[in-house]
């Protein structure tokens, strides 16, 4: 929007002759598409981020009984391809993402269902809160989904779900579908309409090959898609009480007293475990207070386990297992565990960091 003080040609304007002169180049402009600097610069380059999409929270009481009526009414296959309900940032204009780069949705598939193999250059993963019996098979290989696992689908990889039991199953879905879109570097291709399998191993190839800690196979030739795919409940549950075991032992090697996390990282390069998407575990003591932080980026949390007060801005909500939350760009964010507290966490970050862009502000306990 033009800048009021600087359009006004009337009163800046030292005669009305110039005062023609500026309507005349400001007309100019229009007619030419071009737009000045000066009468834009608070719009586009702020003093600080000023995120459209504001914090916001969705309950898992209300997410899982709206996708069990989908699983009734809505069929799944070709075409829309997956039954998946997107957490839709309310100040975001019709665009169904939780935040201006991230897409969370929840997927349901019902007894024996099958969601058909595709591929696309977006990244995505999937984080099961709870239930299991559905497998992900990405180009080719049988992955089994159980609570507390992620899953990955990096870009490009082919990709297909069947629930192989007669029990429903639900999970979270976190995909880059916004970048992708803003940055228009969106492509997809269908797969065959048949399954590439119906096995339903406990463990993928992937993991026979990658799911060894610190040994990285010498045989696995540069050409194989990607390394770890499953990373499952029983290594993150153990990584973080061990975390607060030592802790108590008198060893610092929490993130602050009271908060173990992990990050999800790719075996052989130690780097973020996909490309554009952070994914993160937390684990709080009861009684632990974060320390207030701001993050350039945003992200979108799930409560795993427990229950706490998250404060996002002005906003404070309790959550509790299975509720989702967004925190924008650079919102003032804190955790108090009301009880002992587990969440994942997705982020944009490896994107800004990739780029120069990521700076945090953690401040000082009070
Ligand atoms: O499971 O392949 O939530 O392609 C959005 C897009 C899930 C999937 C989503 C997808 C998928
Ligand atoms: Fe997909």
């Amino acid at each position: 929007m033009p800048n009021e003080a600087q359009t006004d040609f009337e009163t800046t304007a030292s005669s009305e002759k110039e005062a023609q002169l500026l309507r005349s180049l400001y007309a100019d402009f229009e007619s030419a598409s071009l737009t000045p600097l000066w009468t834009q610069r608070e719009g586009l380059m702020p003093m600080r981020p000023e995120p459209a999409a504001v914090p916001a929270v969705w309950r898992w009481s209300t997410l899982y009984p709206l996708a069990q009526r989908a699983g009734e009414l809505v069929p799944v296959g070709r075409g829309g391809e997956r039954r998946a309900i997107a957490l839709r940032n309310p100040a975001i204009p019709d665009e169904p993402y939780a935040t201006p780069t991230l897409w969370a949705a929840i997927q349901y598939l019902g007894p024996w269902e099958e969601a058909p193999s595709h591929r696309h250059t977006q990244t995505a993963f999937r984080f099961v809160i709870e239930g299991e019996g559905v497998w992900t098979n990405v180009e080719g290989d049988a992955i089994a989904m159980c609570r507390g696992d992620l899953l990955l689908t990096p870009s490009w990889h082919f990709h297909e779900h069947h629930n192989s039991t007669g029990q429903p199953m639900a999970w979270i879905d976190g995909l880059d579908i916004p970048l992708v879109k803003q940055l228009d570097a969106g492509f997809f291709e269908f797969g065959p309409d048949e399954m590439s399998t119906h096995a339903t191993p406990a463990r993928s190839r992937n993991e026979m090959l990658w799911g060894h800690p610190g040994l990285t196979p010498i045989g696995a030739r540069a050409e194989t898609r990607s390394t770890l795919a499953a990373y499952r409940w029983i290594h993150t549950d153990r990584a973080l009480s061990e975390q607060l075991e030592l802790e108590l032992a008198g060893h610092p090697v929490t993130v602050e007293p009271g908060h173990a996390a992990v990050r999800y990282t790719d075996p052989a390069s130690g780097a973020d475990a996909l490309r554009t998407i952070r994914t993160e575990f937390h684990r709080l003591r009861a009684g632990t207070v974060t320390r207030t932080s701001r993050t350039v980026g945003s992200s979108v949390w799930q409560v795993f386990d427990g229950e706490g007060t998250v404060t996002l801005g002005d906003r404070r909500e309790v959550v509790t297992r299975g509720d989702l939350f967004a925190v924008p760009s650079w919102v003032p964010f804190t955790i108090e565990a009301t009880s002992s507290f587990d969440a994942f966490r997705f982020s944009d970050e490896p994107v800004y960091e990739a780029l120069g862009l990521a700076r945090t502000d953690l401040q000082p306990r009070t």
